[in-house]
């Protein structure tokens, strides 16, 4: 071999090596959730690859994790024929219905035992059928009527967590994952947010936003577009698929393509309502909009037996949530003023039931929103309320629009205090220039610093407060430790028996922790976890006080801005005989601890693998908690193999290893010992 032909073979093998590693990366990060390097050193591998791609065209591969940046724009999408059709799913929307699913299933198979249900998600996307031959990503399809679809492959080819090529090498030989297309809300209201700047039409939602930007003949412009995906079934597959859903939805995972951190395998009925309920509770802290549940009879032979019904499987149904969404008029519109003089404008609203709730007031945030949207009082408007969140305005039905609409108008003195208004140069709140003048602002530091995540004062709810400020009982925070049961006794449905309660509360509310007194004193940008850090940083108040703007800096999460209200809050002589008071009035806490020590599994690494009966998250986060460590991949260094159902290489590989494997009881016992 020459010195060329070596040099050649070489640089092949360098390529190959870096391709390997960023797929091994990617799906560290996109499938497993588990990244094995920060980003900076992915960016070196992936730019290191890149340079010798530009080097060597001629070795440039379309599976090669340089080759999803898009290509020149399309006239149209290519018609592609699924060859097992990709079906929709049918609806329930109680629990009755899903009762007599239960049964009619039941019925079908001849059988009255328990059924196993794989549970997932139900993602509100865009659905598409992948295609691998030979481990390659070859063709990506819409699935348009279901047996034909839209050849969308250089799109999809862009969205990152989608493997070109799969990883492993026991993948048959052709397999086709099928799933779902979604934009994740953080980059969707990024994304919204720049076409707002560029003064383009934001997306109405997640899901059109990923139609949208999934759907373009240009897929240069879909590679700018924060799509992900996650699968959850499978088409033609020339290998045994195995015997339940859920063993192949493992198996997909192994090979590299993301399947739902979510999903788990129950028994029965009612395990799939505890499952709904509780993925009902946790949907506005996922990542991503999901509209409902979907539960799928686990065994590949039943779902075999029971068939389809037009497009829809017979073994599979979509549960969904109630509608977060409801029209209604807007029929006023009033200002309100926050803790710190923030004026917003909140609609009065012709009351509607959405979720269950009975909505009448909706925030419109402030008055940049109000144009941007195109309220006016008179307008049937869509609000939207996502669980706890404050019901809000998402957009304005034009052609519902009435003659005698009027316009919204920002008023010039405070509707509490008479003050000023006034709005800074480059902000988008405007504010009323009362301060402490103004009873709104007083009000609502008294209710921030009697709050349950601040000094937590049982009994002091927003109306009582409301009351002691118009009584002119108390004109501050300080104020409240001065209050006599007397005082509190002659108040509008108090009785001596809740005024006494108040007091005991207030005295036992002295008690408290450095944090907490921090975040109750209501200092601009300084929330909760801004307090905790401070409190582990300074330990005392009076270091904090005593730091200047830079010190403060070195606090995590801490910046110039947070830094420079901390500094000015403590600078105000007003504040200073506020604390002043409240340390006379006995306010006090433990001395302050920093947090390290030893917790029971510290150190200990934990994979988990299989399905399990509840979110792996939260097997995760409480494992977490204990100190122990989770990762993706099993090695020597693993300490416990923890294997759900169906779990598939990991658990051979723990086994070949000596590593400890638990089962799903096990786990829980060592959890709650
Ligand atoms: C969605 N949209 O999340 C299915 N889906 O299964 C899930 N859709 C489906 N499964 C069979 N999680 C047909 C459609």
């Amino acid at each position: 071999m020459n010195q060329q032909q070596q040099s050649q073979e070489q640089i092949e093998q360098q390529i190959e090596r870096l391709r390997e590693q960023l797929r091994r990366h990617n799906h560290h990060y996109y499938v497993l959730d588990e990244p094995l390097v920060p980003d900076s050193e992915y960016d070196r591998l992936f730019h290191q690859l890149k340079s010798l791609e530009e080097q060597y065209p001629e070795l440039i591969t379309a599976d090669s994790p340089t080759q999803r940046v898009g290509a020149a724009p399309l006239s149209s999408f290519k018609e592609v024929h699924h060859k097992a059709p990709m079906l929709s799913l049918g609806n329930l929307f109680s629990e009755t219905d899903l009762m007599d699913f239960e049964q009619r299933s039941r019925n079908r198979l001849g059988s009255d035992d328990p059924l196993d249900y794989e549970v997932e998600p139900k993602l509100d996307g865009l659905a598409i059928n992948l295609r691998y031959e030979n481990g390659v990503l070859v063709q990506a399809a819409t699935r348009g009527d279901g047996t034909r679809g839209e050849d969308v492959t250089r799109n999809v080819r862009t969205i990152e967590s989608i493997p070109l090529k799969l990883i492993g090498d026991d993948y048959p030989r052709v397999v086709e994952a099928r799933g779902e297309v979604f934009m994740p809300l953080a980059g969707f209201n990024a994304f919204n947010k720049k076409a707002l700047e560029r003064g383009e039409k934001p997306f109405a939602n997640p899901r059109n936003a990923a139609a949208g930007s999934l759907r373009q003949l240009d897929s240069r412009i879909t590679a700018k577009r924060p799509l992900a995906f996650y699968a959850y079934g499978v088409g033609e597959i020339d290998a045994d698929p195995g015997v339940t859903q859920s063993g192949v939805m493992m198996r997909i995972r192994e090979w590299g393509i993301p399947v739902s951190p979510e999903l788990q395998v129950v028994t029965g009925a009612k395990a799939c309502l505890d499952y709904y309920h509780d993925l009902m509770r946790r949907r506005d802290s996922l990542a991503y909009d999901i509209d409902g549940i979907v539960y799928k009879v686990n065994s590949l032979e039943k779902q075999r037996v029971l068939g389809y019904v037009s497009r829809a499987p017979r073994w599979a149904i979509a549960h969904k949530f109630p509608a977060q969404e409801e029209l209604t008029v807007v029929e006023a519109v009033e200002f309100q003023v926050g803790r710190t003089g923030a004026i917003t404008p909140v609609a009065r609203l012709q009351p509607v039931t959405v979720a269950g709730v009975v909505v009448s007031n909706a925030t419109l945030h402030n008055m940049d929103e109000v144009q941007r949207k195109d309220i006016r009082v008179g307008d049937t408007v869509i609000i939207r309320r996502a669980g706890d969140v404050i019901p809000e305005v998402v957009s304005v039905v034009g052609d519902r629009r009435p003659v005698d609409t009027s316009a919204i108008v920002m008023p010039q003195k405070c509707p509490v205090c008479g003050s000023d208004i006034l709005r800074t140069e480059g902000e988008v709140v405007a504010r009323c220039s009362g301060g402490l003048y103004c009873s709104a602002q007083r009000k609502e530091g008294i209710k921030h610093f009697a709050s349950r995540k601040a000094m937590d004062i049982d009994g002091l709810g927003d109306k009582l407060v409301e009351q002691l400020v118009d009584a002119g009982l108390i004109e501050d925070i300080a104020g409240l430790y001065q209050l006599h049961v007397e005082d509190v006794a002659g108040l509008e449905r108090m009785g001596a028996k809740s005024a006494g309660n108040l007091m005991d509360a207030l005295h036992k509310s002295r008690t408290s922790s450095l944090s907490r007194f921090l975040f109750a004193l209501g200092i601009r940008e300084v929330g909760e976890a801004t307090a905790k850090s401070l409190a582990q940083e300074f330990l005392t108040l009076d270091a904090i006080m005593a730091a200047d703007e830079e010190r403060l800096q070195q606090t995590p999460d801490v910046g110039p801005v947070v830094a420079a209200h901390i500094v000015s809050f403590f600078q105000q002589p007003h504040n200073l005989a506020v604390l002043g008071k409240l340390l006379a009035a006995g306010i006090e806490w433990p001395e302050e601890q920093r947090q390290q020590g030893e917790t029971p599994l510290q150190g200990k690494t934990f994979v988990l693998t299989g399905a399990l009966s509840r979110p792996r998250s939260e097997f995760k986060q409480q494992l977490q908690q204990l100190g122990a460590k989770v990762t993706g991949s099993v090695s020597k260094k693993t300490d416990y193999v923890v294997a759900g159902e169906a779990a598939g290489s990991k658990l051979k590989k723990a086994e070949s290893l000596g590593v400890t494997v638990l089962n799903e009881a096990e786990l829980e016992e060592l959890l709650t010992a």
